[in-house]
């Protein structure tokens, strides 16, 4: 196993990785901008290295100093989290290079799934559901034209670079794929540095449900099962649960089986999460493949007992995977209340001085979180300050401990969404798990 871990990140999942180093006997090195010096994760961690300024792109993307930062403190593998160097394929392979292990997926393995229409080609290959459309990108807008009468309207167009829903377009009919085809081009190009896109059928008020996976280096794989994520805005989860609501023993079975195929045609390596669009009549369709640890995935943790980031860092020594998939029980229901900076109507983030900050406790409560009262959140990086996580014996009682959790948190000197988050618990719909990816929208109108 490694003697020492650098950890590429920030925040909540920079803590989440310490503690699971600390429980493995690994020793840590934390990164942090000049930002960030008062962050739980650089009083955690057993050595922290100054990595530059505030803004991510010269400190938490720096690769020449976080490399360097590495090589000083003799650390063996670097931990990227998610977000910032997590899903830069380059970096993994520049890790390797230099003889660092990068905690995640092969280079390869981050590279094909970061290209969704190759991810697609992938899915397809592996005889797992996708929805109709492209092979491959898109070659002119006389083509998508073609697929978009071959597949019947409404067609949404992707970035292949891109995914987390920025430069999609929904077309409904033919005369406006042509202004939409050049729009999604541009916006590809200029966002992700790549204008290729590719066409889709489009599937009408889906949920967004997603299978975690590990796989170790011998080929073999699990799934830990499924997190349902449809209650979102802007592509910005807000709010998952384990299991979902809607799913049946039958389909959840045919979709961890799949997320299984594809892992292993694609010869995918350590964690990852295979997202699905699950329609009205519980149809199933595969759209991206993640090749990180999630921010949601303490509610897999909650309902099978497996720690997804200690599982990331043994896979990645070399480990065999210690579980067959029979040994994946799944106990009970869990949900993660995403606590965010921001205004609870206006979504505008509101960073600044914590003055006040208790947490929720007790039975069947977890915090993931880098604030403490007196902590002063910099306005440079995303708006997230904890995560209420709550895991009950049904999805009934997971729901009245979350409200009850939200009940006792006190956050004072910022903004937040717990508002928001106690609207949802309180939702007839929620709680009859009867939602889909445009719930939100009835509290939170898209500008
Ligand atoms: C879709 C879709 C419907 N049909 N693809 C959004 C995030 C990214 N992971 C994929 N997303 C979607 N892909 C097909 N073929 C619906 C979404 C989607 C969505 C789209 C527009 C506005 C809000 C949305 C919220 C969740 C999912």
């Amino acid at each position: 196993m490694f003697k020492k871990v650098l950890i590429a990140n920030r925040g909540e999942i920079a803590v989440r990785v310490i503690r699971a180093c600390r429980e493995m006997g690994i020793r840590t090195v934390a990164v942090f901008s000049k930002a960030d010096a008062d962050s739980l994760h650089v009083r955690y961690a057993d050595e922290a290295f100054c990595i530059g300024p505030a803004d991510s792109a010269s400190s938490y993307r720096n690769i020449a100093n976080i490399l360097s930062a590495a090589e000083i403190t003799d650390a063996e593998a670097i931990h990227p989290g998610y977000g910032f160097l997590a899903e830069d394929a380059n970096f993994a392979e520049v890790c390797a290079s230099v003889g660092i292990r990068f905690i995640g997926p092969t280079p390869e393995n981050i590279r094909v799934m970061g290209d969704k229409a190759k991810a697609r080609e992938a899915a397809h290959r592996a005889g797992v559901p996708v929805l109709p459309g492209s092979p491959g990108p898109l070659r002119d807008e006389k083509e998508a034209l073609k697929l978009a009468q071959k597949i019947g309207f409404p067609v949404i167009l992707k970035a292949a670079a891109g995914g987390g829903g920025r430069g999609m377009r929904v077309i409904h009919t033919e005369a406006s794929l042509g202004n939409a085809f050049h729009q999604a081009q541009s916006e590809a190009l200029a966002s992700f540095g790549s204008g290729e896109i590719y066409i889709e059928k489009y599937v009408v008020d889906p949920r967004h449900i997603e299978i975690q996976v590990l796989a170790d280096e011998r080929g073999a794989v699990v799934h830990l099962g499924e997190r349902e994520c449809s209650i979102q805005r802007r592509h910005q989860k807000i709010l998952e649960e384990a299991p979902s609501a809607v799913l049946t023993e039958k389909i959840r079975k045919r979709m961890g089986e799949a997320a299984i195929d594809l892992v292993k045609s694609a010869r995918y390596r350590n964690a990852g999460t295979v997202e699905f669009l699950v329609d009205k009549d519980l149809k199933f369709h595969f759209i991206e493949m993640n090749t990180r640890v999630q921010v949601e995935h303490p509610v897999t943790e909650a309902i099978t007992g497996i720690d997804v980031v200690k599982e990331q860092i043994r896979l990645s020594a070399g480990d065999s995977l210690d579980m067959k998939q029979r040994d994946v029980q799944f106990v009970g229901h869990a949900i993660e209340c995403r606590i965010n900076a921001e205004d609870p109507d206006t979504f505008v983030p509101s960073p600044g001085r914590v003055v006040r900050f208790d947490l929720p406790g007790g039975p069947g409560v977890r915090v993931d979180t880098a604030v403490y009262a007196g902590y002063t959140i910099p306005p440079h990086y995303d708006s997230l300050v904890a995560k209420v996580i709550v895991h009950g014996k049904t999805r009934d009682e997971a729901i009245a401990r979350m409200s009850r959790a939200l009940d006792e948190s006190r956050i004072e000197g910022i903004k937040t969404n717990i508002p928001l988050q106690r609207k949802i618990m309180a939702d007839p719909d929620f709680r009859r798990g009867k939602y889909t990816t445009h719930f939100l929208e009835r509290y939170a109108p898209e500008p």
